[in-house]
């Protein structure tokens, strides 16, 4: 029962309730997996990328255009997490990067062990560069660590500049804010500044990059971001 001094506290003036996560001890399981994926990849030297983001932000778009600029430097693979459908891993290799798809069957994120297991399917000799294409939405990917070295997240400008400040984790957890659909930023109520601000609101040390991936502004930018940590990921003894 909820005693009406917590229902008081200052932190809940409008009666809203923080409810007990029950499920924090399972997330223990994922974590030890997550552990033996950060150091598989230590001794291969594969920089690992973790992209999360809401259904539709553009992450498989990136995917494609960034393997499209880096593919004949260096070897990449994806594994991309969905509810269903092979979809996304088939546009990532018709556009000629090698890809897996994960079918979670209804589960709404990816978990290490999901990792683990196409990672045992796809030979990631000699890969400099994994991506992960996590399952689109904003809340649960955020509690699973899939053992990456960093953490990106989309955040198109279609949908809406208040996200950071509603789904905090997700920024919290993350090195990296791309904001996406850039070229429609002149027809939508978006704001970068605003946005940039709330998120690091959360996390100060947040980078920021905006890119479009149709018009190809800010790629660059994020090509470098991402040569420079296979560089830094190479030198590790
Ligand atoms: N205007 C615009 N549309 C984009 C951009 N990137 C992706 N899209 C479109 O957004 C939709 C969802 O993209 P997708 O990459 O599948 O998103 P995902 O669900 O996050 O993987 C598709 O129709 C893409 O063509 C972009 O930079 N600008
Ligand atoms: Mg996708």
């Amino acid at each position: 029962m909820i005693q009406l001094s917590q229902q008081r506290t200052s932190k809940n003036k409008r009666g809203t309730i923080n409810c007990d996560n029950t499920t924090r001890h399972l997330l223990q399981a994922n974590d030890f997996v997550a552990e033996a994926i950060r150091n598989k990849m230590l001794q291969s030297k594969t920089l690992v990328i973790n992209i999360v983001s809401s259904a539709g932000s553009g992450k498989t778009t990136l995917m494609i255009e960034t393997g499209k600029r880096l593919k004949e430097k260096y070897s990449i693979k994806v594994l991309v997490g969905d509810l269903e459908t092979e979809r996304d891993a088939d546009r990532i290799k018709a556009a000629g990067v090698d890809a897996l798809q994960i079918v979670t069957g209804g589960i709404c994120h990816l978990e290490a062990q999901m990792v683990w297991q196409a990672m045992e399917t796809m030979d990631l000799t000699g890969t400099d560069l994994l991506f992960i294409e996590n399952v689109g939405n904003l809340v649960c990917p955020a509690s699973f660590d899939l053992g990456e070295d960093y953490r990106v997240t989309l955040i198109a400008s279609t949908e809406g500049d208040d996200k950071p400040k509603k789904y905090p984790r997700m920024f919290l957890t993350s090195e990296l804010m791309i904001v996406s659909k850039a070229d429609l930023l002149p027809y939508v109520p978006f704001s970068v500044e605003e946005v940039t601000k709330d998120a690091r609101d959360i996390n100060h040390e947040l980078e920021v990059i905006t890119i479009s991936s149709i018009k190809g502004d800010g790629i660059e930018e994020w090509c470098q971001w991402l040569e420079e940590r296979i560089a830094l990921k190479r030198q590790i003894v």
